[in-house]
């Protein structure tokens, strides 16, 4: 991991201190758009770099997704992979050219906010078009000003923490940002023993008490979806596939955890969050880029198939200000005869024989797509066995669904094969 000094890319760890301790470098971009200031809210103007690895990033993407904002910010996805020279720009999967500033690397943008500066480079990176300098680069206040400030004027009216919650919501988080967010890290970056064994053992107390507290409960505060349900979400997301192994934080994992593998469940059923949510990038980023950590850039077999899918669950959320459901409800389909149906269907789902099932395999490009998928069609789950198999290789998942019923299959109606096509495109 290198670092930008007095505009120089420099190489080199730079993350713990003498006692072996990870430190987080503080964010240097500390912006805020707001009506009086160089950044005024203006839909167009504002764009996001970030990784869809990183869950400080992942926060970002989540909120402007439930928060109506994908037509007023832009958003441009890093390779997975950060090199030695840093997060840089590509066009697989998912990923995209710098079309804002026409960068090769992300440390570019950086400079010309300030060519002297000093600092990582990291994501997210929330850049304004108009006087062309990085607004702000530290998440949380991305998500506050996208809910304070952009939602209000341009966005869904929903607000991921309400005045009401504001103070319990930002208690919690800041509980347990060192402990859990921040504590997976120190136990990966950790270059001694001590080091390690004080961020193992507060990680493992803080995820203890969330689980008590969760004990009964849907959401962390207020009994809606907040803030801090993303903000834990996002580590919770990534910590089975990647923290338990890479980052040694291996006591439990969160599966084992009733309470937190059902929240986590919970956050990424919410329609639209899992389309935000790209486990293969997660995994090459952070096998791949933490040479310290794994040098041979190994990428572990497993596990991938822990994730919720068994019960995920659609429909509206209890969010502060909405009369009605504020994020968007699954598309209500159009009721087909079964014939209709079937001869849609035939050809596309590829439905066969096998024993006494009928099988159909549908392939994604990555686990992500898979799962939304799953979410999309998860009220049609019923036709179907409850746990699809799902098979993943590097660069292809595949989903076995599975029924006794010949009937089901011609139950089905469009939104299943519309959903499949919408996001296999
Ligand atoms: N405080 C920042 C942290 C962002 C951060 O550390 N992002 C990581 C990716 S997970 C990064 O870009 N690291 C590159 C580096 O530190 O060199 C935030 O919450 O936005």
């Amino acid at each position: 991991m290198g670092k930008l000094i007095n505009g120089k890319w420099a190489y080199r760890l730079w993350t713990t201190d003498a006692s072996g301790e990870f430190k987080r470098s503080e964010s240097v971009f500390r912006g805020q758009i707001q009506k009086s200031g160089p950044h005024p809210p203006q839909a167009g103007r504002y764009h996001l770099y970030v990784s869809y690895a990183c869950p400080w990033a992942h926060r970002t993407l989540i909120a402007r997704r439930l928060l109506g904002l994908e037509d007023v910010v832009s958003a441009q996805v890093v390779d997975p992979y950060m090199t030695q020279e840093g997060w840089h720009f590509s066009t697989r999967d998912g990923c995209g050219a710098d079309e804002v500033n026409h960068a090769d690397f992300l440390r570019d943008i950086y400079r010309v906010a300030n060519p002297d500066v000093t600092c990582r480079v990291t994501v997210p990176v929330l850049w304004d078009r108009e006087t062309r300098t990085i607004v702000n680069n530290e998440s949380r206040e991305i998500v506050r000003m996208f809910d304070r400030v952009l939602a209000p004027a341009f966005g869904a009216p929903a607000s991921l923490t309400p005045a009401k919650l504001e103070a319990e919501v930002d208690a919690l988080t800041a509980r347990f940002y060192n402990s859990v967010n921040n504590g997976v890290y120190r136990c990966g970056f950790a270059t001694s023993q001590a080091a390690y064994t004080r961020a193992f053992t507060s990680l493992f107390a803080e995820l203890d008490q969330l689980e008590r507290e969760l004990e009964g409960k849907q959401w962390l505060v207020g009994g809606q979806l907040t803030e801090a349900d993303l903000f834990l979400f996002t580590t919770l997301f990534r910590f089975d596939a990647v923290y338990f192994g890479h980052f040694k934080c291996n006591r439990r994992a969160i599966r084992d955890y009733p309470n937190l593998y059902a929240h986590t469940q919970r956050v990424y059923a919410v329609p639209g969050v899992a389309e935000t949510c790209h486990l293969d990038h997660i995994i090459e980023h952070y096998y791949r880029s933490h040479e310290s950590i794994n040098p041979k850039r190994i990428i572990p077999g497993g596990p991938r198939d822990f994730f919720p899918v068994n019960t995920v669950q659609q429909g509206a959320l209890p969010v502060a200000g909405h009369a009605e459901p504020p994020f968007p409800a699954p598309p209500e389909a159009t009721r087909l005869s079964a014939e209709q149906v079937g001869e849609h269907l035939k050809g596309r789902t590829r439905w066969r024989l096998e024993e006494d099932h009928l099988v159909c395999d549908l392939d994604f490009a990555s686990f992500g797509d898979a799962m939304a998928y799953l979410t999309h069609v998860a009220d049609k789950a019923e036709a179907f066995n409850h746990h699809p198999d799902i098979h993943n290789s590097y660069s292809r998942v595949t989903l076995r669904l599975r029924t006794h019923d010949a009937d089901a299959i011609t139950a089905l109606d469009f939104a299943l094969v519309d959903a499949l096509d919408g996001i296999r495109q």
